[in-house]
C-alpha cells in the first residue's frame, strides 16, 4: 500500500488576513512545503482539500441569521455559525500562494444546506470523492497537516481512522481555531484515542 500527504484547507480565508483567520497559520507553511518536497522525492501523491462553499452556504452566520461562533442547528445537525469564508471562485478560497503545488484537490462543503468539516464525508454522510481517489491510488497511509486542528483536520482524521487508514498527524504542520483555548489540544487527544499517531515533522522518517 502507498502513502500520501493530505493537506487540509490551507486556503487564504483560514490564513492570516482571511475572513476566518487561524492565528499563526503562516508558521505551518514552510513545514508543509518541506513535506511536499519529501513526498515528491518519494513519488508519493500530495492531496489537498478545499472548503468550497456556495455564496449562500447556511453555515454562514450572515445567511442563517446566527451569531458568529455560536452553536445552532442546521437541518437537525449541530452547527457553529461562521463568518462567510471560502466562497467558490473567490481569492479567499484559493490555496495559500506560498504553498507549493499539489497533485490533487478534493472539494467539500459544496451543498448550501450541509457543512462538511471532514475531507471524506459531509455532515449528512455524502462522500466527497477522497476515499475513491485513495482507493484508486492504493493509498493506505495518510500523513495529515493543515487547518484547522480542531475542526477540519480532526474530522478528516477521525473519518480516515474509521475507514481503516493508518494516520499520522504532523503536529507542527497543523494549527487550530481555538474558539476555546484548549480546543486544539483536546482535538489532538481525540485523534490519538481514535488511533492516530501524533508526531512532529522532525521525528518523521520517510
Ligand atoms: C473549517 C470552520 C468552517 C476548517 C471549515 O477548515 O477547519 N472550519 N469551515
Ligand atoms: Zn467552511
Amino acid at each position: 500500500m502507498n502513502k500520501a500527504l493530505l493537506i487540509v484547507d490551507l486556503q487564504n480565508d483560514f490564513c492570516e488576513g482571511g475572513s476566518l483567520e487561524v492565528k499563526n497559520s503562516s508558521n505551518i507553511i514552510p513545514v508543509i512545503n518541506n513535506l511536499i518536497d519529501k513526498f515528491r522525492q518519494g513519488a508519493s501523491p500530495v492531496i489537498a482539500t478545499k472548503d468550497w462553499h456556495p455564496f449562500d452556504h447556511r453555515s454562514f452566520a450572515s445567511v442563517s441569521g446566527g451569531k458568529i461562533g455560536e452553536l445552532g442547528s442546521l437541518n437537525g445537525i449541530p452547527q457553529i455559525w461562521w463568518p462567510d469564508h471560502c466562497v467558490q471562485g473567490t481569492e479567499g478560497a484559493e490555496l495559500h500562494p506560498d504553498l507549493k503545488p499539489v497533485d490533487e484537490i478534493i472539494h467539500k462543503g459544496t451543498d448550501p444546506e450541509v457543512d462538511s468539516y471532514s475531507g471524506f464525508f459531509s455532515a449528512s454522510g455524502q462522500p466527497t470523492g477522497l476515499e475513491t481517489l485513495l482507493k484508486k491510488q492504493e493509498i493506505g497511509t495518510l500523513y495529515v497537516v493543515g487547518l484547522a486542528t480542531d475542526y477540519c483536520v480532526k474530522f478528516t482524521v477521525l473519518d480516515a481512522l474509521s475507514l481503516g487508514y493508518k494516520v499520522f498527524v504532523i503536529e507542527d504542520g497543523c494549527q487550530g481555531v481555538n474558539l476555546n483555548p484548549r480546543d486544539s489540544e483536546l482535538a489532538l487527544d481525540d485523534m490519538k484515542k481514535g488511533g492516530a499517531v501524533i508526531l512532529s515533522s522532525s521525528e518523521l522518517d520517510i
